[in-house]
């Protein structure tokens, strides 16, 4: 048996801070027509994909915040990537800062949505794991404020029925926790969608930013492997507005290897044909979860955490 799915993985380059969102979405059509031409079915984008990755700098209006964010999905400005997955009859997973208002309250989230072939979104994430901190911090060369623009994600992580497997999605720092991916993996899912901004220096440990790259593939490919899951890892990359990110985007397969990755840091398609019933070699073997989970010695895993 095989249940083949054609899947870009689309790595975007730097978005400098005055591009605008129409510039933006230009770049993502092309990587879609790229795509398409290759015969995807599945396009995959990072994180915050529409702009540049604000949460480095501190602002102190929030109008000026707002700015970064979608205050509805699809927009004038973002249709035509809904309109392109209709015409290539190829599914998207793009990354977002969401705004939306709740009981007369703005809600900020850092948001994930798959849109399948006919262009209707079919399943929405928001990001549970916040790396970074909520007030100005001086000495560092660049903020990482997501812990004060946006909420933690209220939705779980779920799967969705979606281009005929189950599909899984996070962002990001979500990457680096196993629960992550043992939640998607208990719930069923075949592939995980997981965009990201990765700068290669981390401010509070700097000894470690020579493994940036070595701890992108680690934590999926051990998630790949231990959940028996297709992975899709897409960055944004390069140097963006004096900030350097890795690259790395790659598509792991459920033994845990790399089938194929980004030779860049630009806008680049990464593509391969993913067989869905390949997860079941991990899953009805060595990773078999109704077989050998012990979850009853597991608990401190779900305890609350203690402040
Ligand atoms: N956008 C992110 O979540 N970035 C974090 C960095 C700050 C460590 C990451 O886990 O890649």
């Amino acid at each position: 048996m095989s249940r083949p799915l054609k899947v870009a993985a689309a790595q975007v380059g730097p978005i400098a801070r005055d591009e605008t969102r129409a510039e933006v979405v230009v770049r993502l059509l092309k990587l879609m027509e790229e795509a398409h031409n290759l015969g995807a079915e599945l396009i995959v984008f990072p994180e915050l994909a529409l702009t540049t990755f604000f949460p480095r700098w501190y602002f102190e209006d929030q109008a000026d915040i707002d700015a970064f964010f979608e205050k509805e999905m699809p927009s004038a400005e973002t249709r035509p990537l809904f309109d392109a997955a209709k015409k290539y009859q190829m599914g998207f997973y793009l990354g977002y800062a969401e705004l939306t208002t709740e009981d007369g309250k703005d809600r900020h989230f850092n948001t994930a949505i798959i849109v399948d072939k006919n262009g209707e979104i079919v399943g929405k994430y928001r990001k549970i794991h916040l790396p970074g901190h909520s007030e100005y911090e001086s000495w560092r060369p660049f903020q990482h404020l997501e812990r004060r623009y946006f909420e933690t994600g209220d939705l779980g992580f779920q799967t969705f029925n979606a281009l005929g497997g189950k599909m899984g999605m996070c962002l990001c720092n979500d990457r680096r926790w196993p629960e992550t991916y043992r939640v998607l993996g208990l719930r069923g899912a075949e592939l995980i969608m997981i965009g990201y901004n990765t700068p290669v220096h981390y401010p509070q440990a700097p000894e470690h930013d020579h493994l940036q790259d070595f701890h992108n593939e680690l934590v999926m490919q051990a998630g790949a492997y231990q959940n028996g899951s297709w992975i899709v890892g897409v960055a944004k990359a390069g140097k963006e507005e004096g900030c350097e990110l890795i690259g790395g985007s790659c598509i792991i397969d459920p033994t845990g290897q790399i089938v194929a990755q980004a030779k860049t840091l630009e806008d680049e398609i990464v593509f391969f044909e993913c067989d869905l019933d390949r997860c079941d070699e991990i899953r009805e073997n060595v990773f078999n979860f109704k077989r050998y989970r012990e979850p009853e010695n597991y608990t401190p895993i779900t305890e609350p955490k203690k402040s």
